[in-house]
């Protein structure tokens, strides 16, 4: 049995935030023993330890240093070249059975899985640190936050964790004693970073994650996909609440009358951007606000749904941010983050594609080359990331930290096509919002190892993090229904719809304020609309288009339903449900043939 007590390592003071929870002693001892450790070093998150961390990180090539007067308190992480994004094809939920898992994930049985990870994790922190990361997931008076402890091999997991979540003490006093308090146990080894040996499993029924062989954040912040959302939506269903893939954001008029509006999109599809918002100036008085960038946990209370974001900072997709495209994130990661695969300048600035300004002359790309305007690989990886603390939001949310939740108006489905799915619509009512983001659909990005531009289903942009039977989760969202007396309207948006001349037809980022006008004019019940076949589409007056450079064609355009498009639409509707193999529910089935029958109407 290895000695708990942490060595020589760190200095006195550090590294020893030890809970008394006796289960959570047991199990770290139990992967000591396996790993084999050199020092076990329990995190406190304090600003010491993240100092003492950084210095070593900075000594062992782990960060590199940056420009401290450019970019205070911020470094550069370079990953494997093969451990860039998230690898879906190695994500596992293992279930005691296949169909728990559903279709939509991988499946491997739980038994085995455990022998074979634990196989890969014998001796394998030797000569190696094994932090324990107690963290928190949600504000920490809320009754929906979360423990988690994650046991690392790394630094840069820990640093990241940090920002990402409320770390330390924290944690261990919500923990308290009692054994049979529900926390996530979280394992995490770089092993040799081989994408042969790499494994993203999640044990749904013992609140378990394991992930050996990467560095990449989606594979190794277990708080993020693996616990708030692929455990947390298993565990949401269970309990009777639901976990999202969803940024949150607050809509304040200029009389001071705020909505707040969850939204999903897949991963790199402008959640962060559109959470940080700025109104265009015509929007003067209006203010948009951060309570969250990528997930939400939602409950219903009073017949409401209440939204949390369970993180403390943002994991965002760099490339193409700028102060045009995004100003609030340009300002956030302007210090104290992490940057990971962006390009190195000569002065010790961070570059990246996108970014304001002239490319410099030369910097080094994020493989650590030299790299010149001229070169033809890109100086950041497109999934390059900063992680940053929500504290540096200029635009965060004043209720960000209310364990209640903000009361959510409006939900939204958005996907990144090019064709087909007009810039808005609303759908019918609840069931129908649920079909909607059942059959929502978006082109692939980089965020994820495999093709990209291509277009595959993602259901409410769950597709990757659901933790369990797709078909169940299609029910649970039919079922919240019943418990709400006020629900939030349910909408579909994509910015990313293009002209013949494949160019883009919406401008954007703060231009999609009037999208998200016309949003709160539906939900107030005062916004104009025309019925479609497939939902309530803004009639040529109802957006407010006042002050914006776009061509009418352009507009109708954004706002037709081709026919035909929607023929094929509806056809890769019926193949994805048929793929699902019989668990999608019949009311969805039943949303099909009204959709069907609409459209010959
Ligand atoms: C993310 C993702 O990092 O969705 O948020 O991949
Ligand atoms: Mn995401």
């Amino acid at each position: 049995m290895k000695n708990l007590a942490p060595a020589i390592f760190p200095p006195s003071g550090i590294g020893d935030a030890k809970p008394a929870n006796q289960t959570v002693l047991d199990w770290v001892n139990e992967i000591a023993t396996l790993a084999e450790p050199e020092n076990i070093f329990w995190c406190d998150g304090s600003d010491r330890e993240n100092e003492f961390l950084i210095a070593e990180s900075l000594k062992q090539n782990v960060l590199i240093n940056l420009n401290q007067k450019k970019v205070p308190n911020s470094h550069l992480h370079r990953s494997d070249p093969n451990d860039v994004a998230r690898v879906e094809q190695f994500t596992f939920v293992c279930t005691p059975t296949k169909e728990e898992a559903g279709p939509t994930n991988n499946w491997s049985e739980p038994g085995e899985t455990y022998t074979k990870l634990r196989g890969l994790l014998k001796g394998a922190m030797g000569g190696r640190t094994m932090f324990v990361i107690p963290y928190i997931m949600g504000p920490p008076d809320s009754p929906l936050t979360k423990v988690g402890f994650e046991i690392t091999d790394s630094k840069y997991v820990v640093l990241n964790m940090r920002i990402m979540t409320r770390m330390g003490e924290i944690a261990v006093k919500r923990l308290g004693n009692d054994p049979n308090a529900e926390w996530n146990r979280g394992v995490h080894s770089l092993l040799d970073v081989n994408p042969e040996r790499r494994f993203i499993c999640h044990f749904p029924q013992d609140n378990t994650i394991i992930s050996v062989g990467s560095g990449y954040g989606g594979n190794v912040l277990l708080s993020k996909k693996c616990l708030a959302l692929r455990i947390g939506s298993y565990l949401a269903r269970k309990q009777g609440w639901l976990a999202e893939h969803m940024l949150i954001l607050g809509v304040e008029s200029p009389e001071g009358k705020k909505h707040y509006v969850a939204a999903a999109f897949p991963s790199a599809c402008g959640k962060t951007n559109f959470a940080m918002l700025i109104p265009p100036e015509h929007f003067k008085g209006w203010k948009v606000t951060t309570v969250g960038d990528d997930i939400a946990w939602m409950q219903v209370r009073d017949g409401r749904l209440y939204a949390i974001n369970p993180e403390n900072g943002y994991f965002g997709v760099v490339p193409g941010t700028s102060y045009k495209s995004n100003p609030n994130a340009m300002r956030s990661i302007s210090h104290d983050t992490l940057y990971t695969n962006v390009a190195l300048t000569d002065d010790g600035d961070v570059w990246w594609e996108g970014k304001d300004g002239d490319p410099p002359a030369h910097a080094i790309d994020w493989r650590g080359n030299d790299w010149t305007p001229n070169s033809k690989e890109k100086a950041a990886h497109p999934n390059s990331r900063f992680t940053t603390p929500m504290l540096n939001n200029p635009a965060l949310d004043s209720d960000v930290e209310k364990g209640g939740g903000v009361p959510i108006s409006a939900i939204i489905f958005g996907g990144r096509r090019s064709d087909t799915v007009p810039l808005v619509y609303q759908a019918f009512d609840w069931t129908n919002g649920v079909y909607l983001g059942a059959t929502m659909a978006s082109e692939t990005t980089a965020a994820a190892t495999g093709a990209v531009g291509k277009v595959r289903r993602d259901p409410m942009a769950m597709l990757p993090f659901c933790g369990y039977n797709i078909g169940d989760y299609f029910q649970h969202w039919l079922d919240i229904r019943n418990r709400l007396t006020n629900s939030p309207r349910i909408f579909s948006v994509n910015w990313f719809r293009k002209g013949v001349d494949g160019k883009f037809l919406w401008p954007g980022f703060g231009e999609n304020m009037r999208v998200l006008k016309w949003i709160i004019d539906r939900c107030e019940e005062s916004g104009g609309a025309l019925k479609s076949p497939i939902g309530w589409l803004p009639g040529p007056h109802d957006l407010d288009l006042a002050e914006l450079d776009i061509d009418h064609k352009c507009v109708a355009e954004l706002l037709c339903i081709d026919h035909e498009e929607w023929q094929k639409e509806i056809t890769e509707h019926k193949q994805f449900f048929d793929s699902l193999g019989g668990v999608v529910p019949e009311e969805l089935l039943e949303q099909r043939e009204e959709l069907v029958a609409r459209f010959k109407q």
